[in-house]
C-alpha cells in the first residue's frame, strides 16, 4: 500500500504483468502436453477427446476399463466425432466397441439418451441371432450391432 492507504497501481500492473508472462509459459506448456497426449492414439475433436487402449476386449470390460479411467466407451454423436473413432480403427486395423447399447427397446447412449446420430452399414442393426445389444464400428467407419461379448477394440472418450 501506499502512503494514502490505497493499493499501489505500480505495483499492481507489475503483478498483472508477471501473471501475463506465467499464463503464456503454461499455455505454451499445455500446447506441447497436448501434442505429445494425442501422439500416437488420441484424437481430439472440438472438446472432446478419444484415446484407444491398443487392445480387444467385451463390452463389459470395456466399459468397466473406460469407467475407471474417469471416462466412457466412445460414443460420436457426430461425423466428426465418428471420423476421429474411424481414425483409431484403421490405426490400430481392429473394429471398436461403441458405447451404445440397445436398451429398453431402442439405442441409446451410455446415458440413456436415444441417438442423436447413426452410421449403420447397410442392413444394419439387424439383431443376428435375436442376440445383438452392442455396436461395433469397422473401419470404414460404418456400425454393426454385434453381440456383446465378442472381443473388439478399447476406445474411451475423455
Ligand atoms: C448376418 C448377415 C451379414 C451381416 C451379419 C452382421 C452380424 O450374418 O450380412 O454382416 O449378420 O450383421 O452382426
Ligand atoms: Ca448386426
Amino acid at each position: 500500500k501506499g502512503e494514502s492507504g490505497l493499493p499501489d497501481i505500480t505495483a499492481l500492473r507489475q503483478q498483472v504483468a508477471a501473471l501475463q508472462t506465467q499464463l503464456q509459459g503454461l499455455q505454451s506448456t499445455l500446447s506441447q502436453y497436448k501434442k505429445v497426449e494425442m501422439f500416437p492414439d488420441g484424437r481430439s475433436v472440438g472438446e472432446k477427446i478419444f484415446k484407444t487402449g491398443g487392445f480387444e476386449k467385451t463390452f463389459a470390460e470395456a466399459q468397466q476399463i473406460c469407467r475407471q479411467a474417469g471416462g466412457e466407451m466412445a460414443s460420436p454423436r457426430s461425423a466428426a466425432e465418428n471420423a476421429a473413432v474411424q481414425q483409431l480403427a484403421i490405426a490400430q486395423n481392429k473394429n471398436v466397441f461403441l458405447g451404445m447399447t440397445y436398451t429398453n427397446g431402442k439405442f441409446t447412449y451410455p446415458t440413456g439418451q436415444p441417438l442423436v446420430y447413426s452410421n449403420w452399414a447397410p442392413g444394419e442393426p439387424n439383431n443376428d441371432s435375436g442376440a445383438e445389444q452392442c455396436v461395433e464400428l469397422y473401419t470404414n467407419g460404418k456400425w454393426n450391432d454385434k453381440k456383446c461379448g465378442e472381443n473388439r477394440l478399447v476406445v474411451c472418450e475423455f
